[in-house]
């Protein structure tokens, strides 16, 4: 798959991607990801990107041309029409739903928003703009970021263990369950007391441990999440653990 990101930032942008999982999916091969400074595609000496606002007000607005000039080099690059995305506060909630949508394409170009905003007419060339939240950030290369991490996710080849992106829990709509690695004990100077891993995680009993991490990850889900529960897609031991649990609770 390939990402093209188009950004004022390319260096924070680039920074990011060289590290874990994606860094290494792009040495493979495996993922593609191209980072446009935004300037190389204006015409000024001075390499402007933004203007006041017409009609007044705060702040300043991403121009048009740079963007538009952007855009048409990224499209020449190929036959096929990449889906464009701009990052923007009134964009679509990006939710794992999105993240797979999204998955499907074979390019995607990220336009990333800055200072107030973009010029309107952007939007003629945007298929879809993506919001990753409600609180505010300083611009869009922060979601650019988080939105090409999760689709990559997707790509087969990308994370290592197959399996795991398949039983992440939030592909099945639940939270994760409680993890725990060695030692089996370690004192709490916080609480005074011995902090021990679950006896049952260190039975060797694996039918049984997999029913506590059911329960484990229906309890938090119904403590932190109870409206995941009503699109989760749970088994027929979940669902009895599930009654169970809201029996002790209510
Ligand atoms: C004054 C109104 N603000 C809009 C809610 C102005 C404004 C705030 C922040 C305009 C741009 C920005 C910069 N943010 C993004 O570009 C952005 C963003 C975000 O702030 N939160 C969550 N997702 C995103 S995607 C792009």
């Amino acid at each position: 798959m390939r990402f093209d990101v188009v950004t004022i930032f390319p260096a924070m942008v680039q920074q990011a991607l060289g590290a874990g999982i994606l860094g290494r999916a792009i040495e493979r091969r495996t993922l593609n990801v191209v980072v446009h400074d935004l300037r190389d595609f204006t015409t000024d000496r001075h390499r402007v990107v933004d203007d006041v606002p017409y009609g007044g007000g705060p702040g300043m607005v991403l121009k048009p041309e740079p963007l538009f000039r952007a855009l048409d080099a990224i499209e020449a690059a190929d036959e096929s029409s990449p889906t464009v995305l701009l990052t923007s506060p009134q964009g679509t909630l990006l939710t794992q739903a999105v993240v797979e949508r999204l998955a499907r394409q074979p390019r995607l170009v990220l336009l990333c928003g800055r200072y107030e905003g973009v010029d309107e007419r952007v939007r003629s060339r945007v298929d879809e703009e993506i919001s990753i939240g409600d609180y505010v950030l300083s611009g869009g290369e922060l979601p650019s970021l988080v939105i090409v991490d999760a689709v990559a996710r997707m790509v087969p080849g990308v994370v290592g263990d197959e399996q795991s992106v398949a039983e992440d829990s939030f592909g099945r709509g639940l939270l994760d369950y409680p993890h725990y690695t060695r030692p089996a004990e370690i004192g709490s100077r916080r609480s005074g007391t011995v902090l021990k891993v679950p006896d049952v995680l260190l039975s060797g009993n694996h039918a049984e441990i997999r029913r506590w991490r059911k329960r484990e990850a229906l309890a938090r889900t119904l403590a932190r999440r109870p409206e995941l529960l009503e699109q989760a897609t749970l088994d027929e031991e979940e669902q009895g653990l599930l009654r169970d649990l809201k029996a002790q609770r209510d």
